[in-house]
């Protein structure tokens, strides 16, 4: 495709932002911000827990994944609720399964709090993980320091 200008970005990720038809694999609470070999245990776990709930019949959470230039937002396919509100600042590790292509991993840092959320996409990961790519590095180039939110 054509190369994109920092301005075509910001238009794309503007507002709602890009939405992908996705499932939740699983969230799991990590020590780290960021670490390849933490990221990959924490995804075997929760693949094993994937793998023996489909065993008792249950399914994954369907639900929409939507990328703009504030972060992620996960919301529940059905309803359209909003069940994840991640600032893009706070995203601190982007995964890609090298084990599935249609599945990714990333770290959300809460005050002291690290989690894991790892997602499986309806299509390749891939668009996906370059989506997710931009908009947290935009952050870097523009606000390398968080400035702190004056109460509303
Ligand atoms: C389904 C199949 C799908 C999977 C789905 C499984 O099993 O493995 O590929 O969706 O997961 O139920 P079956 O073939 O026995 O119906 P994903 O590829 O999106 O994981 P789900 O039940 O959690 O949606």
């Amino acid at each position: 495709g054509a190369t994109r200008t920092p301005s075509d970005t910001t238009t794309r990720f503007h507002g709602d932002g890009v939405r992908y038809k996705a499932k939740l694999i699983g969230v799991d609470p990590v020590p780290n911000a960021q670490g390849d070999k933490m990221c990959w245990d924490s995804m075997m776990k929760l693949k094993g827990f994937e793998a023996a709930a489909r065993r008792q019949g249950k399914h994954k959470q369907r639900v929409w994944l939507k990328v703009s230039s504030t972060g992620l937002k996960i919301l529940d396919e059905r309803t359209g609720a909003v069940l994840h509100d991640h600032k893009r600042s706070r995203i601190s590790s982007l995964t890609k399964d090298k084990s599935d292509p249609r599945a990714l991993a990333y770290i959300y840092q809460h005050e002291d709090t690290h989690s894991l959320f790892y997602i499986k996409t309806a299509n390749l990961a891939h668009p996906v993980l370059a989506d997710i790519k931009e908009v947290c590095q935009s952050v870097d180039q523009e606000s390398p320091q968080e400035p702190a939110e004056a109460p509303a």
